[in-house]
């Protein structure tokens, strides 16, 4: 392995079960030791063609590799897996591992089919369910919020908004679960994901097809766009696909850590119940807070100087995007939940032409099942 002058490592394995459990120590550690450290840890995996693998954990760093698309490339992967020497576990990554320009054509299609207009006529049919669902848990003695909310209600209204049929739901999760261990190192969880997917990504694959989807939903939207051939016939399912893999997880997660944040400080609940013009910055603070995707990487495009460090191209930089939305530098007491702090310009949904294309949904997500409970529930 090259030497790479003056970049402290820090000796973390930030894809561990161990890790996930307690995350916090450690995005302390890559933030605070360096703006850029090495992590040796996922070096010795050798997936990245013998070259560096370093981590960012401050928001100017990791803000600034977001915005540049053009010295770091999404193209290469945006897990540890340099694709140049390791294909890629999964078909190609449609949008989320493209680069400009084939990237503005598909995002343009993705904008249309989550615009504003499209995700208001979703309002509606989002806030019957989350009052529903409220409704029944209230006569349950124990109600997990994970399971129970967080996971059941994107998993209700993101594939019927999608247009998806109800058969094979429970595919959802697993499937959303490999993707993301799909990104890290070839360890325990992403072996329990592989042994698991030939069924699920069938299952994806089918119900990304045009004759399954609902005429007036998300995915008709794409497959229109191809009608008009702004995008392929080939291309149309692919994207509707992707749809499946980034919009379930990270909404349960959401969700999940705005229920955890809420739970863990009554008097931030209290607030909110009282007042529902906080609805918008409860659940940003909660994305702010615990950043429902915790880490993306990009690969350098050429020799180049960040945050003091010299990377030769092919480096992979893990962006700890948890981290930076907690970095002091940015914000102020970064570890209070304060759901009336301006919590614009956390990374939780990315930044740049890859930010999150399904944000307004996910919003109007979280903002409909916390609006339900505040009406409800009093703690
Ligand atoms: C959070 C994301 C996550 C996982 C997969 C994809 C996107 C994709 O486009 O395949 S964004």
């Amino acid at each position: 392995m090259t030497e790479l002058a003056g970049v402290p490592a820090v000796d973390i394995d930030p894809f561990s079960r161990a890790f996930f459990d307690d995350p916090y120590p450690g995005h302390a550690q890559v933030r605070e030791t360096a703006p850029v450290v090495r992590l040796p840890v996922l070096e010795a995996h050798n997936l990245t063609g013998g070259r560096p693998v370093v981590g960012i954990g401050r928001h100017e760093e990791v803000h600034a590799v977001l915005m540049d698309w053009q010295r770091f490339p999404s193209g290469r992967g945006v897990g540890l897996r340099d694709y140049v020497a390791h294909p890629p576990l999964r078909g190609p990554g449609m949008i989320l591992e493209i680069d400009p320009p084939l990237h503005g054509t598909r995002r343009a299609v993705l904008n249309r089919a989550l615009s504003p207009a499209v995700v208001r006529g979703l309002r509606p049919r989002c806030e019957a369910a989350a009052g529903a669902l409220v409704e029944r848990l209230l006569d349950r003695v124990e109600v997990d919020g994970i399971a129970d909310i967080a996971e059941a209600y994107p998993l209700g209204v993101f594939p019927d908004a999608r247009g998806i049929e109800p058969d094979g739901r429970e595919n959802l999760l697993p499937f959303g679960n490999f993707v993301f261990n799909s990104m890290g190192p070839d360890n325990d969880l992403l072996a329990d994901s592989l042994a698991e997917l030939p069924p699920l990504a069938e299952w994806a694959t089918r119900q990304s097809q045009r004759d399954r989807l609902a005429p007036d939903g998300i995915g008709a939207i794409i497959h229109a766009a191809a009608d008009a051939g702004e995008i392929t016939h080939a291309e149309a399912p692919l994207l509707v696909r992707a749809l499946l893999s980034a919009g379930v997880d990270t909404t349960v997660n959401g969700l999940g850590a705005a229920l955890a944040c809420l739970a863990a400080h009554p008097q931030e609940w209290a607030r909110r119940r009282a007042d529902p013009g906080l609805a918008r910055g409860a659940f940003e603070e909660a994305i702010r807070f615990e950043s429902p995707v915790q880490t993306f990487f990009r690969t350098t495009g050429c020799d180049l100087e960040l945050g003091g460090a010299t990377l030769p191209e092919g480096t992979k930089v893990l962006m700890f995007l948890a981290a930076a939305t907690r970095d002091p530098r940015k914000f102020a007491e970064p570890d209070r939940f304060d759901i009336t702090r301006d919590a614009a310009g956390h990374v939780g949904f990315g930044a740049g032409i890859h930010m999150c294309v399904g944000q307004i949904l996910a919003r109007l997500e979280g903002e409909a099942m916390l609006a339900a409970l505040a009406r409800r529930v009093a703690r």
